[in-house]
């Protein structure tokens, strides 16, 4: 269940220790934690606080793509990535609206500026939308998860298509112990919006089940980490189904495990919640590769969350 969640807050909650971090924003920190989910025991979706799955699921066929621009997060209605394409777009020289310095602070801050920002935002998700030449140069995050997991480009030029070739490896030597992909490439950093904070899988096989561990760099445990956790889960679900595999256990382990100092009252609410049964994944049996599945091929059932809770996303 989502036990290991809710204790992972409480930890944090009673022995986070005051940290500074790049967004100015301030959090307190643990380092190195890890959860364990049974996923035969249901899908590890939160029920504390409704998480939205489609933007789960879409985000995730995005990476599975190898799509690194955010024009196919917007067709699909998924705003989580917008923030990171906005950045790049306020900093460069074609940009001559108001000024949107430090937006993300500032929108949080002041309402005046938030409406500002709102309307540059909206501004630039439609054209986005509109103009394939704007988006090719500024909804592009770089060399961010879709191009290191298909398209890792080698320093002989080659690419490594590295989720094909685990998968491939899953099925023809499961017992193998170097079924990795690694999102964090030292050379592509600067090359980045973000460096990459799930840095790095591994999946393991026993007994007809196929188990993940994610080792993530950095953790917003209230925003990121429960998609984060559902987003796994998910992809080891697609990966199972693909080579004939129970999905087994999802195992989360984490660097800096931090909750936001203005997201500490929206946790307190959650961990006053109690949790109900998780809910379970649909997928379309007709559907045999990983590659292929789409939106409407995956499904959430007897979902029955407690409501969303609120809260800014540090930039
Ligand atoms: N940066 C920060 N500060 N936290 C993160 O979790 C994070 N991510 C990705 C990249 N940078 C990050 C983006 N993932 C939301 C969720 C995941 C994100 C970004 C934002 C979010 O705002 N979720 C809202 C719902 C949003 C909506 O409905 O549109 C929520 O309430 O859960 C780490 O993966």
């Amino acid at each position: 269940s989502e036990k290991v969640y809710l204790d992972l807050c409480q930890y944090i909650l009673q022995n986070g220790v005051k940290k500074e971090d790049r967004t100015g924003t301030g959090t307190i920190s643990t380092f190195g934690a890890q959860m364990r989910f049974d996923l035969e025991k249901g899908f590890p979706l939160l029920t504390t606080k409704k998480i939205p799955f489609r933007l789960i699921a879409s985000e995730l066929l995005w990476f599975i793509k190898g799509d690194t621009n955010i024009r196919y997060l917007l067709k699909h209605n998924n705003n989580i990535w917008n923030e990171w394409a906005f950045k790049a777009w306020i900093e460069s020289d074609v940009y001559t609206g108001p000024d949107m310095t430090n937006f993300g602070l500032r929108a949080q801050n002041d309402q005046e500026f938030h409406l500002l920002y709102q309307e540059q935002m909206e501004l630039f998700k439609k054209r986005i939308l509109d103009d394939a030449d704007f988006a090719a140069q500024f909804g592009e995050l770089g060399n961010v998860y879709g191009k290191q997991w298909r398209d890792w480009t080698a320093s002989n030029g080659q690419s490594i298509d590295q989720l094909k070739e685990v998968i491939e490896t899953i099925k023809t030597n499961p017992s193998s112990r170097r079924l990795i992909v690694s999102a964090w490439n030292p050379e592509d950093l600067p090359n980045m919006a973000l460096p990459p904070c799930h840095t790095m899988f591994q999946f393991y096989v026993t007994e007809g089940r196929l188990s993940c561990q994610l080792y993530q760099r950095s953790g917003d445990v209230f925003l990121g980490i429960p998609f984060n956790i559902a987003s796994y889960a998910l992809l080891t679900h697609l990966i199972a189904h693909e080579c004939g595999l129970k999905a087994g256990e999802f195992i989360h382990t984490l660097g800096d495990a931090h909750i936001y100092l203005n997201h500490l009252e929206q946790v307190e609410e959650q961990l006053n919640r109690t949790p109900k049964a998780l809910p379970e994944l649909l997928l379309n049996k007709n559907v045999t590769s990983v590659f292929d599945f789409e939106m409407e091929d995956i499904n959430i059932e007897n979902y029955l969350p407690h409501p969303a809770i609120k809260a800014p996303v540090a930039v």
